[in-house]
């Protein structure tokens, strides 16, 4: 008995450090000029280069199987890849805090919820969803945002999207919804893309999808970057509070720095461009100090109240409109560590939706219920039944129960006791005053059956609340959303059968879409699914800007030839940089670029063939006539200011640079460029021609308030 004690306790203190990331420091090496290269078996060996081979000064012999080190290193590396995950393959994640400003003790007693001195660790990964482990960051599609709270009750994992619903109500659809999304089955095309005839079979062979399928075709499925979207755990979730009241709740992550898009011609052409252009986003931040921000909110449904609503709570394919039942933030999430090792720290990192802390539980949603057995089935697949021991997914609390043995099992566990109960009254389970998970004793009154409650069949009412919620703009982006997707699609079953559903939503919407995609055009909806007309709020991204407008982190290009405005291009560096901005130099060549002085000279930190406009968010040309003179005559420099024109883009021009983007930008109809000293802005466009340098500070807060950023 002793001995079994002593073991427990012995793994108890190895285990319950609190600071999650001394747990893991344990696991983690340091590369230093003292180490030697060994086997793996801890070896020394003298030679990484050659394979052992028999060998005379005329001839290089035979390799000899008996190089133990030379088969360690290739087999190792034959076995270097794991299954990539079925779905949300390709991501990147990062390491963070957890602060709780306000405690939920009316709907929870879970302490990472209650107690507002508490700091949780948390690890985030943000995914695509139908792409392969190596396709592009840009493409059209919902981005997965999981959090894991590594919290002292144990792992909290909300593995959430960027858009608050989903295309099925049952996780029973899931391999259907996932194979009609992924590429088709006989040529394996196209990748990451939802545009296809698979794809928008499925999307109107189900009515259900028909909400789901509006936010991906907004400008939600093309964020700019994984810091200025919105996480939702999208399923209801229930908590318990002290009292034992029950509540229904729905997650909520807004970030600080709002909501923004790409636009979608940027969105292609930085598919091939830089195909990691959010991984790079999120690595560049966090090692630059911009640490990314997101406000944690909670929805609360009390358990009475189940019922009241005319859709169903429990339908993963509805929001709960924010002017019924109001989101409340309560907690603060923030990123501020990159891994050191995406494989361990990212690609092993896993989830389990049925990770959750006593206080909180799961409700009967059923695409919850799904999931809920689906996550723990695939880690088994891809990482092995071990996979709670890895680094990342280790809890930071004791670990202590009679799971044992399987593949690479790590954790050595003392004493004789490996069953319940026990002679010795090894680990027994928690009493009630010791907090246990509690699995709430909700009353059934069912009849088994493959079937769905009545408020499960309407599927139109919330896609309608949607497009019509939407700005001008928004709409505008859907409708060429949809536009290209059934573009994408050349069975006329799909594109034909698609317009008349678009009907169903809004009938403008169909008519302009059927007629760009060649289609039958409807004239009227479905009698009962005409559109209600009726809007709500917190679902236009256009709420979100955020409340001080910022230019943080945000990318500046700054254009410049020999003959430049050398002033001005150091004042815009400094105030950029005041604001937490990233000024680049973009030159005609990246070798030294002389100044209108004639001596100061400038190292750009790119060409412009090699940093494309679609890579900053912002475009300043300064003055100088020699410049100017040569970037009017060079077609990439006018094509850069044209392209970030026609993709919304701040652009700012001073002296000299403002003939530049006249001429660059003549063509558009509606520009208005200034003249005199003045300062002008159209669509995101100021010059100022005859001013001093220093009044360029100006420049940076126009732009920032031109675009909301
Ligand atoms: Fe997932 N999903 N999912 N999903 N999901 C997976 O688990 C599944 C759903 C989401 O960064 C898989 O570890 C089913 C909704 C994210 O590691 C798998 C159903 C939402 C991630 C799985 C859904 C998500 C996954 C594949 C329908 C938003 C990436 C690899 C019932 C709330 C997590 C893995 C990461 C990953 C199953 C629907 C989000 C196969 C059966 C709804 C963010 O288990």
């Amino acid at each position: 008995m002793a001995g079994v004690m002593s073991g427990i306790a012995q793994k108890i203190t190895a285990s319950s450090s609190g600071d999650k990331f001394a747990t893991m420091a344990h696991d983690t090496k340091e590369v230093s000029d003292k180490d030697r290269l060994t086997t793996d078996y801890g070896v020394r060996q003298g030679n990484n280069d050659d394979w052992l081979k028999a060998v005379s000064d005329l001839h290089t012999g035979p390799m000899l199987m008996e190089d133990a080190y030379g088969r360690e290193k290739i087999m190792r590396f034959d076995h270097e890849r794991i299954p990539e995950r079925v779905v949300h393959a390709r991501g990147s994640g990062a390491f963070g805090t957890f602060r709780l400003f306000e405690s939920a003790e009316d709907v929870t007693f879970a302490p990472v919820l209650t107690d507002t001195s508490r700091e949780t660790p948390v690890a985030v990964r943000f995914s695509t969803v139908l792409g392969s482990k190596g396709s592009a960051d840009t493409v059209r599609d919902v981005r997965g945002f999981a959090v894991k709270f590594y919290t002292q009750e144990g792992n909290w994992d909300i593995v959430g999207n960027n858009i608050p619903v989903f295309f099925i109500q049952d996780a029973m659809k899931f391999p259907d919804v996932i194979h009609a999304g992924k590429p088709e089955p006989d040529n394996e095309v196209p990748q990451g893309q939802s545009a296809h005839n698979n794809f928008w079979d499925f999307q109107f062979l189900h009515p259900e999808a028909t909400h789901m399928f509006m936010w991906a075709m907004s400008d939600r499925a093309i964020p700019r970057s994984y810091r200025m979207m919105q996480g939702f755990g999208v399923n209801t979730y229930t908590m318990i509070n002290a009292r034992n009241e029950r509540s229904f709740v729905k997650f909520h992550f807004t970030p600080e720095l709002g909501v923004h898009s790409l636009v979608w011609d940027e969105a292609l052409k930085l598919a091939g461009q830089d195909p990691d252009f959010h991984r790079k986003d999120l690595w560049e931040a966090i090692a630059a100090g911009s640490y990314p921000k997101w406000r944690f909110g909670i929805q609360v449904i009390p358990e009475a109240d189940e019922h009241k609503f005319d859709f169903d709570i429990l339908d993963a394919t509805k929001v709960w409109p924010e002017e019924l039942v109001p989101v409340r933030y309560i907690g603060e999430l923030e990123l501020n560590r990159n891994p050191d090792e995406f494989f361990t720290q990212v690609e092993q990192i896993a989830f389990c939706t049925n990770h959750l802390v006593p206080g909180i539980g799961w409700s009967d949603d059923p695409l919850l219920q799904g999931r809920n057995f689906s996550y723990f089935d695939t880690q088994l697949s891809r990482l092995g039944v071990n996979w709670q021991e890895l680094p990342v997914n280790r809890p930071v609390c004791p670990v202590m129960n009679f799971n044992r043995d399987g593949a690479m099992r790590h954790v050595i566990t003392k004493g004789k006791a490996n069953y319940w109960p026990n002679r010795h009254g090894a680990v027994p389970p928690a009493k009630p005053d010791e907090h246990p998970f509690i699995n709430f004793p909700e009353k059934l009154v069912a009849i088994k059956g493959r079937l769905r409650s009545a408020k499960f069949r309407e599927h139109f009412s919330q896609a309608q609340l949607f497009f019509n919620s939407m700005s001008a703009i928004e709409k505008q982006h859907i409708v060429a959303a949809l536009g290209f997707e059934l573009d994408h699609c050349d069975d006329p079953v799909v594109y034909t059968r698609m317009a008349q559903r678009l009907a169903d939503i809004d009938l403008g919407l169909a008519q302009t879409v059927a007629e760009m995609v060649g289609a039958p055009v409807p004239d009227k909806a479905t009698v009962t699914h005409a559109n209600h007309a009726k809007s709500t709020t917190g679902l236009s991204q256009f709420e979100f800007v955020p409340a001080k407008p910022t230019i943080a982190t945000r990318k500046i290009g700054i254009i410049v030839a020999d003959g430049y405005d050398g002033v001005a291009v150091t004042v815009l560096q400094a105030a950029a940089t005041a604001a937490g901005a990233i000024p680049l130099v973009i030159g005609t060549k990246r070798s030294a670029i002389k100044a209108a002085d004639g001596t100061t000279t400038i190292q750009p930190d790119h060409h412009l063939e090699g940093m494309r406009s679609t890579m900053v968010d912002a475009v300043f040309v300064p003055g100088g006539a020699a410049a100017a003179q040569t970037l009017r005559k060079n077609g990439r420099a006018v094509h850069y200011v044209r392209e970030a024109f026609g993709h919304l883009k701040a652009i700012a021009a001073l002296g000299e640079g403002v003939d530049v983007v006249r001429e660059a930008v003549a063509s558009v109809p509606a520009v208005s460029v200034a003249q005199g000293g003045e300062v002008v802005e159209a669509y995101g466009v100021v010059t100022l021609r005859n001013v001093e340098a220093g009044s360029l500070r100006e420049v940076v807060d126009i732009v920032k308030e031109s675009k909301g950023f």
